[in-house]
Order: C-alpha cells, then sequence, then structure tokens
C-alpha cells in the first residue's frame, strides 16, 4: 500500500498537497480495502479513511495503514482537515464527480484551490496499467472459474435452450464457484442476435446452425476476467466457416504481436489488416482489446488511434470479431498478461471451431 501511494505522488504535479478519493475503485486500489461509500484524503505525510457507521467496522478491521474517521458528514469533515493542515492545493478524480459535486466542493472547501484537471485520474489509471503479482493471481483465478464454466455450458447449448436460460446458468455457475460476481452482463447471443457486439441474452431458443457468442468474465476480489468464444450449433455453412477462420487467424497473429516494447495500435493494426484483406474491414468496428483489471475496461486501449505501448504485467484482451448485420457474428478473445518476449494467455479453453 505504501508503495502505492508513494507511486502516487511521483505522477502528480508538484504544486498537489493534497488527493481526495471519491470514487469506490481508486479508494479500494489506493487501500486495498473495498468500502461502497466513504472517501480518502492523502496529505504528503498521512492518509485518512473516513466512511461512516454502516462501515467503520469493516474499516478498522481491515488492518489499513489509514487512519480511519467515522464520519456522516465526511465532506465537513475533510474541510476541518485541509484547514488544520493548511492545504491549498487539493486535486480531485475529475472523472467521478459531477458538476453539482464540485461546484457543492468548491464552497465547501473554500480555502483551496481545487485542481479538476484529471491529473489525479490520469495518474491513477497509469498506476493501474502494470499489475502485481498479487493483482495478477486474482485475474487468473476469476478466468479459471471462467473456464470451468465455459465447459459447464456447452452441453447446455445443444438442447434448445434460449439464450437468457443459457446465460442465467452460466451465471449461476461463475457464482457458486466462488466468484464475487460476474464481470458484466453475460453477452451470450445466438444466430442473428450475434452480429451485435454487445447482444442481450433474449428468449431466443438456440438453433441448428447458429453461431452462438459467449462473452462473458468472473470477478475475483475486485478483478476481472474477459473471454469470447463462439461455438456452432450442428452444421454451418462454408461461409460460417470462412468468417470463423479468419477472425482466428486475425486474433492469433495479434497475439503475437503482443510483447513488452511493442505499440499498442500494432496488435489492433495487424487483427484489422487480415480482416480487412478478406474483405470484411466495414464488419469489424471496435476496437481490439482493453486493459483488464479492478475494472472490465480500462487501460491500455487496444485500437487504432492508441498511443501507449506494451510494459511487462499489463494484462489486456486480444478480441477482433467480424459482425454480419442481421446474419451473424464471431468474436474470438483472450486476455493475456504482456511479458518481456511474448504474453502468457490465462484461458486454456481450445479456440478451434467447436461444433455441438
Ligand atoms: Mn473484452
Amino acid at each position: 500500500m505504501k508503495d502505492i501511494i508513494y507511486n502516487l505522488w511521483q505522477l502528480l504535479p508538484r504544486e498537489t498537497e493534497a488527493v481526495l478519493l471519491t470514487s469506490r475503485v481508486s479508494r479500494r486500489y489506493i487501500s486495498s480495502v473495498d468500502i461502497e461509500e466513504g472517501l480518502v484524503l492523502l496529505t504528503k505525510s498521512k492518509a485518512y479513511y473516513l466512511t461512516d457507521f454502516r462501515y467503520i467496522e469493516k474499516a478498522k478491521n481491515s488492518g489499513i495503514d489509514f487512519e480511519i474517521i467515522c464520519s456522516s458528514k465526511a465532506e465537513e469533515a475533510i474541510a476541518e482537515l485541509l484547514d488544520r493542515g493548511k492545504i491549498i492545493n487539493l486535486s480531485l478524480e475529475a472523472d467521478n464527480i459531477t458538476v453539482a459535486r464540485a461546484e457543492r466542493l468548491k464552497k465547501r472547501f473554500s480555502g483551496c484551490t481545487l485542481d479538476l484537471s484529471g491529473e489525479l485520474d490520469k495518474a491513477i489509471s497509469t498506476l493501474r496499467l502494470v499489475k502485481t503479482s498479487e493483482e495478477i493471481e486474482k485475474i487468473k483465478k476469476a478466468q479459471e472459474i471462467s473456464d470451468k464454466a465455459f465447459y459447464h455450458i456447452l452441453p447446455l447449448l445443444k438442447q434448445g435452450v434460449t439464450e437468457r436460460e443459457a446465460a442465467l446458468e452460466l451465471e449461476f455457475f461463475i457464482r457458486k464457484q466462488g466468484a464475487d460476481d460476474v464481470a458484466f452482463d453475460i453477452i451470450l447471443a445466438s444466430g442473428p442476435n450475434s452480429s451485435m457486439p454487445h447482444a442481450v441474452p433474449t428468449d431466443r431458443i438456440i438453433q441448428e446452425g447458429d453461431f452462438v457468442v459467449l462473452d462473458f468474465g468472473s470477478v475475483v476480489d475486485g478483478y476481472h476476467s474477459d473471454m469470447t468464444r463462439t461455438v456452432a450449433i450442428g452444421s454451418i455453412t462454408p461461409e460460417q466457416r470462412h468468417i470463423y477462420d479468419t477472425v482466428l487467424i486475425a486474433q492469433m497473429q495479434a497475439l503475437k504481436t503482443v510483447k513488452e516494447g511493442t505499440e499498442c495500435a500494432k496488435v489492433d493494426k495487424t487483427a484489422r489488416q487480415i480482416i480487412e484483406s478478406a474483405g470484411f474491414g466495414k464488419n469489424f468496428g471496435h476496437g481490439t482489446g482493453h486493459g483488464v483489471g479492478l475494472e472490465i475496461h480500462e487501460g491500455p486501449r487496444l485500437t487504432p488511434v492508441s498511443n501507449e505501448t506494451f510494459k511487462a504485467n499489463m494484462v489486456v484482451t486480444v478480441e477482433p470479431g467480424i459482425y454480419l448485420e442481421g446474419n451473424f457474428g464471431v468474436r474470438i478473445e483472450d486476455m493475456v498478461r504482456v511479458t518481456v518476449d511474448g504474453c502468457e494467455i490465462f484461458s486454456k479453453v481450445p479456440k478451434d471451431l467447436i461444433v455441438l
């Protein structure tokens, strides 16, 4: 914890005297304890965790090295701490604060200049890019649960169940395996619904000749996993096979470019060129991947306009797809850890087309 706070100060502008963390995810990242509501104040010499009666016992029992303050008026308590510390420059999480709250805080912390430039958000995102070994272990565990869940759900996809039923069973299994939660609303899209990259499960009955896109993840100790597989039900057409193979080649070639020092945009370019040269450029309308951690989507972005470069121990997805509107779609996604000479793929589920 101390290291994270030290590293955060290194990334902040020199004039910053204190930092107020309002978002649950940043408070969790910096303190390592997850408390629904509260505020964290960091000064150069102290760290305070303010929360109310509902969460105070958890905060106290967490063993974190913060001064824990119980208050139902946390903003007023912060104002006092700022006054006492003679702090005149406070940095806030601009991405997390509503305009109304910013206006209120300007009045409440009237002795202070509030930095709402986004520097703090940027600094925390930068820290979160590279994962520690503890974070990686949690992400791996989350992926292990997802791998098991994939095999659990396969037999069910054969039986003519609805997307909604299959998605629910998948979620139930993931939770039963000990995950905190599913990483996001499960995408389980069959037949024509699979052409929508972020389809919501419907009452459609899975049928012979369908592609079924399964995009899902698990959360373990706050850390997410993310994977996508596309499976076929019964027989498929040569067109479906061709598109599956194109996506698979694009995904595998893109994976080969992942390593420390490579530009994130190159991974996207590799996948996109393969899909474009097969004539489906306009059918791949999203980025190739994203970072994963305390949030399902975080930095770095693997898009054509990404200006980031891979560092070892970043965790990212590689997930190209081809979507034929009203017809079908294919996406294949792995989550990987960037290494010095390549990447470690977390999902052990094979990617050769599974025909059920
Ligand atoms: Mn993803």
